[in-house]
């Protein structure tokens, strides 16, 4: 990306609508709005709205009737001189103002592209980027919440404040080493450490964020698993209300996983069938079992069904007890033929810490109880509350575990008085780890990653 040249993309999502965006950005946005748009004045002012007709600069022929919003540079999303013209919604007119401005010369832009440029003139650093794309995908209100605190520049504010405190550190310890500053009074190294310890701890607590800030986004990967036949794809239909995974009497049906999304209250549960776990009969059942203990292994959350008629089994409580009670509910089904008391089971075994319910997938019973107990097993692990400045991506919960390690070198290399050179090699890279995340000198490499999952528009 990086180049001047003036792009264009349709911003709403393609279809039949009641209005759509087309949005221009580069130097060329005035003259396009000269050429084509009969309402442009000879002066625009920025952030107005200008009504007229939308012409074909070729041929002249009205496209639409339409509204342009126009910002001067600096002033809009993309820091560049753009316009945003509202169309009519529909396919055919959105296409054709933007195969005019196309046709002008203008560039269609790559996916996230405004917002890189927005990054790239200084609108926002790379954190409130990312968090422009968590607001868009974000399929519930507390992850809208935390995307937009964000974008607010929560999390800016907070790794903006350890960066300047890590220089000042730097420059003391820098300036203690070349005597000849004379214009700094270099801080004893208690000092630093002072100012060092809150920022170790401030990362931590980020840190803390990144996966309960996953689950709020991305909602909790609810695993069914158990026995063959005890009623995990009867009990997925019923938890969703519909017939999504085959049932049959014949044990062993269920091979591949099969995934639907659950919404309880706020919060999504991406629920996951699996194959029934027990000595596979052929090759296609042993590739079931085996993707279902890969889903067991990074389940947020685990539902083993137990088939009620049955009764636990040794077999049973040797899955259950490793899979552990924080993350997993045991559900006994088939409670309308059940053989034994769920209660005495439990404790017989030693499974009284775990979350229990009984179920009837043939009349919905325990449903809503299994629903509520999901619940409050997902608000443990999502964020819980009112939503402070989080980490929600990857990149950034690399590179502040890269801050982290390096800081607590530092502090140790301080506390050990080792030469100064070594300390600020580690709080050069804490350093470097943090102004990454605000995307500093981010390469061409880092901004790929990040941009890379935009829409086209955006
Ligand atoms: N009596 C009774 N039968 C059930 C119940 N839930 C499921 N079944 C039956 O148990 C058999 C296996 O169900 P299925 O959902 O395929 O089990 P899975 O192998 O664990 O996925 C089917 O014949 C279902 O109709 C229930 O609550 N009560
Ligand atoms: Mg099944």
């Amino acid at each position: 990306m990086g180049d001047q040249d003036t792009i264009a993309a349709i911003s709403t999502a393609k279809g039949i609508g009641a209005l759509s965006i087309v949005r221009v950005s580069g130097l060329e946005t005035k003259n396009i709005l000269k050429k084509a748009f009969s309402g442009a004045p000879s002066t625009l002012e920025s952030h107005k709205a200008y009504y007229g007709f939308w012409n074909d600069p070729a041929t002249q022929k009205s496209l639409d009737e339409v509204l342009v919003l126009y910002f001067s540079p600096g002033k809009g999303f993309t820091g560049e001189e753009a316009a945003e013209i509202i169309c009519h919604g529909g396919i055919e007119t959105t296409n054709s103002v933007l195969n005019s401005i196309l046709n002008s010369g203008v560039r269609l832009a790559r996916p996230g592209e405004f917002t890189y440029r927005a990054v790239m003139n200084g609108k926002m650093d790379l954190a409130q980027a990312e968090s422009v794309l968590e607001i868009i995908q974000a399929r519930t209100p507390q992850a809208v919440a935390m995307a937009l605190k964000n974008i607010k520049g929560a999390l800016s504010e907070k790794l903006t404040a350890f960066e300047n405190e890590i220089i000042f550190i730097l420059a003391n310890l820098e300036a203690s080493i070349d005597f000849t500053t004379e214009d700094i009074q270099p801080v004893s190294s208690v000092e630093m450490l002072k100012k060092l310890s809150p920022v170790i701890s401030g990362i931590e607590s980020l840190l803390k964020t990144y996966l309960p800030s996953r689950v709020t986004k991305n909602g909790l990967r609810t695993v069914l698993a158990g026995k063959p036949n005890g009623g995990k794809s009867s009990l997925l239909n019923a938890l969703l209300g519909t017939s999504r995974s085959i049932v049959d009497e014949n044990p062993g049906t269920t091979r591949d996983t099969i995934e639907a999304d659950l919404k309880v209250g706020d919060q999504i549960f991406c629920l996951v069938d699996t194959a029934g776990l027990r000595i596979a009969k052929n090759n296609i059942e042993d590739q079931g079992i085996s993707r279902a203990h890969g889903e067991l292994s990074s389940a947020d959350i685990i539902i083993y069904v137990v088939d009620g008629a049955q009764g636990l089994s040794n077999e049973d409580v040797e899955h259950i007890k490793p899979m552990g009670f924080e993350r997993t509910l045991i559900c006994f089904n088939k409670n309308d033929i059940q053989s034994k008391s769920p209660e005495a089971e439990i404790s017989r075994f030693g499974l009284a810490e775990f979350n229990v319910v009984t179920s009837n997938t043939l009349n919905s019973h325990g449903v809503e109880t299994l629903k509520s107990i999901l619940g409050s097993l997902g608000l443990k692990r999502s964020l819980g509350g009112e939503v402070d400045s989080v980490i929600s991506t990857q990149r950034q919960n690399e590179n502040l575990a890269r801050a982290h390690k390096s800081l607590v070198e530092a502090k140790s290399s301080l506390e050990k008085k080792v030469s100064p050179d070594l300390i600020s090699f580690s709080l050069r890279d804490a350093l470097d780890a943090i102004q990454s995340t605000l995307g500093k000198n981010a390469g061409e490499d880092v901004m790929d990653r990040v941009f890379k999952e935009f829409c086209i528009g955006k």
